[in-house]
């Protein structure tokens, strides 16, 4: 019944936009939350599985993913806990996030929260290195929901999506390591390999990733530079878009969700990998995770011209 079903921590997000440090703009963010945002807008039939608190910014949530068509019945909220909140800050290199979400609903999922089974009637689940490092039961509910995929024969798909606020780097690395494993799906950005391996060459690096013993699938992310898709035999380089990005908050996520939408819309790797890549690169032109995110009319007019 479902293309996608992802799961993780939805977060609200404040962007610093202007010149103002007083001034924030109030959106919405949340690695998992971005891409099934994403891949709804690209027409995929998506699902969320999440907790959020009883509080004003649950209630935002659920209204952005019901007026989204993202299906909401898997979404708990939790009374004695909050909804996660970060901040976007721009500089010359790029934005930087702080998070203010310890303890947060999300954080409180455990594999129980999987028990209405969502995750059986999708195509792809999708989790991320986020959903993994946000606490110890988010991260054993991961592991649970990649099982319950992998027995009912759906795909798992898996962002490294790296935070190096959020765990230590050596038990990321193992977690990690771990999790590709069972991804049908890996999509690793060259920065998060960097960190994780030491080495800043994408051959080698995904020489790393099939050494660690991932076997589906892999599409390295390089920013700017496109992509590479290694697909096990052979690996097939795919160019970016470029375009003078305003905020690139969230560009990965919506590669993520747009790729897997159009893989299930019947689209080769190459053609999905060179959707995402206009996708994301369409989703930097305005501030913050989710706003700016195309819609598939967008995307397919920019990628005629
Ligand atoms: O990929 C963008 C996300 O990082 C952002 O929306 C916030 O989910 C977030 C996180 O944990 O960093």
């Amino acid at each position: 019944d479902f293309d996608i079903v992802a799961l993780g921590e939805p977060l609200v997000e404040l962007n610093q936009t202007g010149q103002d440090p007083r001034q924030f703009l109030q959106g919405f963010g949340g690695d998992t939350s971005n891409a099934i945002i994403a891949a709804a807008r690209q027409g995929a039939r998506c699902a969320y599985l999440t907790r959020v608190g009883d509080d004003a910014f649950g209630a935002q949530f659920l209204a952005l993913w019901r007026e989204e068509d993202v299906d909401t019945s898997g979404v708990e909220v939790d009374p004695s806990a909050h909804t996660g909140l970060y901040f976007v800050q721009h500089g010359p290199d790029g934005h930087a996030f702080s998070y203010l979400r310890r303890g947060s609903a999300a954080s409180l999922m455990t594999p129980a929260s999987l028990d209405g089974g969502l995750i059986e009637r999708a195509r792809f689940l999708h989790v991320s290195g986020i959903s993994l490092a946000i606490s110890t039961s988010a991260c054993d509910t991961v592991f649970a929901a990649i099982a319950r995929a992998r027995a009912a024969g759906v795909q798992v798909s898996l962002d490294s999506n790296l935070r190096l606020r959020l765990w230590p780097l050596d038990r990321a690395r193992a977690v990690l390591r771990e999790a590709l494993c069972h991804a049908d799906l890996f999509l690793p950005s060259m920065d998060d390999m960097q960190h994780l391996t030491g080495n800043d060459d994408p051959e080698r690096t995904l020489d790393w990733i099939r050494d660690a013993g991932a076997t589906g699938v892999v599409v390295l992310k390089l920013g700017k530079d496109g992509a590479i898709i290694d697909d096990g035999k052979t690996r097939t380089p795919v160019a970016a878009l470029r375009v003078d990005a305003i905020d690139a908050t969230g560009a990965g996520d919506c590669f993520a969700g747009s790729l897997l939408a159009r893989r299930c819309q019947g689209d080769d790797w190459a053609d999905a990998v060179r959707y995402a890549n206009v996708a994301a690169a369409l989703s930097t032109l305005g501030y913050g995770a989710v706003d700016p995110l195309p819609r598939a009319e967008q995307v397919l007019a920019k990628l005629r011209t």
